[in-house]
């Protein structure tokens, strides 16, 4: 006979076979315009972030992750299908997501997953791949959001972080106990805009002066034109009522986004909401700053109201973290944060996103996967939104398939870079003529240098930045003697991923 002592012995390391065997749990949080300059691990100097820094000690935190075309809907879309733009069909927003082609959520369900899309969606048609979806129409709202799913419309009464993470951890809850191993997409609306806080995070920032970014007065001349002619300025685009929640007139005060969205609101939601913002807005009013000083006061409000929707990111990605903790679930579960673009947080005198500049290039990745990848671990190799639906599969154990454009991020993850992992991303937007005025443009990124085309008939100019010398962008070289052969090098190489990738007209 055993005693009990080999028994146990025996039973934990069947347990842990079983649990080497059992494909991974794969819990997707991800949110809207939260860019990584605005997370504690990455270095942030206007917030913290313990939640998603919590996932950063546990797992590896990538320094060079880039989206592919700064923008919702194609993010999302190239997410789910591995794809560039132009391979997937969704190019900007507005477009219609073919659910009909190969997802990553469609082969894990194939492959005996169970998988769940909740909160932000924004692709149009509905979810396919999902034996569990409720999403947000549209943009969704902040307060007490409408919910679309397969069997009609409904609303919820809540703060919309808080009601998608409340969703998220009651299918967690059915989803283990079905036995089968799950896929879950918890995608919130926040922190995009309009920047409404929830109940529970107005009261955040009251007396705090958030640091300016050095590029707060940019006037984009050391670049080529199109840059100056946008309309995301601080000083000049953000609206009073709809982004400042401070409107300035009885109009505002009556009719509009900011008036509907307190006529939203319960009782007690809007006295919260009128207790938070009342005092200061008398004070902006009755001092009416004009110049550098409304410049500043905008970037304060801007910035404590994103800062305050990214908190309440921050605290529901915690109350998944403790379920996982709480339901043993911990080991078994790869656990990702991300975002699908970066965000100008009054960086080039800017909010919004779109260009292929670093702040609105850049996406968080922060990857949790107990056993594989090592706590407090970050990668510097490049990395892209067309390697998440390759990594989801290989971590599955089930093909990629070849027609996918990304890589599996598993061997970065276990600390195994390979020898041709690639030296350069690829990069097109293509929503020109739109909110924002930001013209169609592509190009290239290496670990030290950034190629831009801008191709449209009113805009065709390149711009070439040398990252290491000049981090903020401020000085384009496209036209520099010196850095004839540089650029001479990029357009080949922009010009090799296009063929690679095969972007039509390549
Ligand atoms: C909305 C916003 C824009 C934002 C786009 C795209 N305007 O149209 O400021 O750039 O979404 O954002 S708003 O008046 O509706 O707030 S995205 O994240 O969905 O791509
Ligand atoms: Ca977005």
């Amino acid at each position: 006979m055993r005693s009990p002592l080999v028994a146990l012995l025996l039973a934990t390391v069947l347990h842990a076979q079983d649990a080497e065997r059992r494909p991974p749990n794969i819990v997707f949080l991800f949110t809207d315009d939260h860019a990584p300059h605005a997370i504690s691990a990455y270095g942030s100097k206007v917030n913290v972030t313990p939640n998603i820094d919590r996932l950063a000690s546990d797992g590896m935190l990538f320094r060079n992750s880039f989206c592919g075309n700064s923008i919702c809907g194609p993010s999302r879309a190239t997410i789910l299908t591995g794809l560039h733009s132009h391979g997937n069909g969704f190019r900007q927003n507005g477009d219609k997501f073919d659910g009909e082609q190969t997802t990553f959520p469609k082969l894990l369900k194939a492959a005996g997953y169970t998988t769940a899309m909740l909160g932000k969606w924004h692709l149009t048609s509905d979810p396919t791949g999902f034996d569990y979806w409720e999403v947000l129409p549209g943009q969704g709202v902040y307060y007490n959001p409408d919910l679309i799913g397969p069997n009609g419309r409904r609303r919820v009464e809540g703060y919309c972080t808080d009601v998608v993470t409340d969703l998220a951890l009651d299918w967690l809850e059915s989803a283990k106990e079905s036995g089968k191993p799950f896929l879950l997409m918890c995608q919130h609306k926040a922190p995009h805009r309009p920047w409404q806080p929830g109940p529970q995070e107005l009261g955040m920032f009251r007396d705090a002066t958030i640091p300016e970014p050095a590029t707060l007065f940019d006037d984009h001349s050391t670049r080529g034109p199109a840059a100056a002619k946008h309309t995301m300025g601080v000083e000049d685009h953000l609206l009073m009522a709809y982004d400042l929640q401070c409107p300035v007139d009885e109009k505002e005060r009556l009719y509009g986004y900011w008036a509907n969205t307190r006529k939203r609101m319960t009782d007690a939601q809007r006295e919260a909401w009128d207790a938070a913002f009342a005092a200061e807005n008398e004070e902006f009013l009755a001092s009416r700053p004009t110049g550098e000083a409304l410049v500043r006061w905008k970037y304060q409000r801007y910035m404590k109201n994103y800062l305050r929707c990214v908190a309440g990111v921050d605290r529901n990605i915690g109350r998944v973290l403790d379920w996982l903790d709480e339901n043993g679930l911990r080991e078994n579960t790869i656990v990702v944060y991300s975002s699908d673009q970066g965000f100008y947080l009054g960086d080039h005198g800017w909010y919004d996103k779109r260009w292929m500049y670093e702040e609105s290039f850049q996406m968080p990745l922060i990857v949790r996967w107990p056993g594989h990848a090592m706590p407090g671990s970050t990668s510097t190799s490049l990395v892209q939104n067309i390697d998440y639906g390759p990594t989801f599969l290989a971590a599955a154990g089930v093909d990629i398939p070849g027609s996918m454009h990304g890589r599996s991020l598993v061997p970065l993850l276990e600390g195994r870079t390979p020898r041709d992992w690639r030296q350069s991303v690829y990069y097109h937007y293509y929503e020109s003529n739109s909110e924002h005025t930001v013209p169609a443009h592509e190009g290239v990124r290496t670990s030290r240098y950034k190629l831009i085309h801008f191709y449209e008939p009113r805009y065709d100019y390149w711009e070439l930045y040398d990252l290491e010398k000049d981090p903020d962008e401020m000085q384009n070289l496209a036209d520099a003697p010196s850095a004839k052969l540089v650029r001479a090098e990029l357009e080949a190489e922009l010009l090799r991923l296009k063929r690679q990738y095969a972007v039509p007209g390549s």
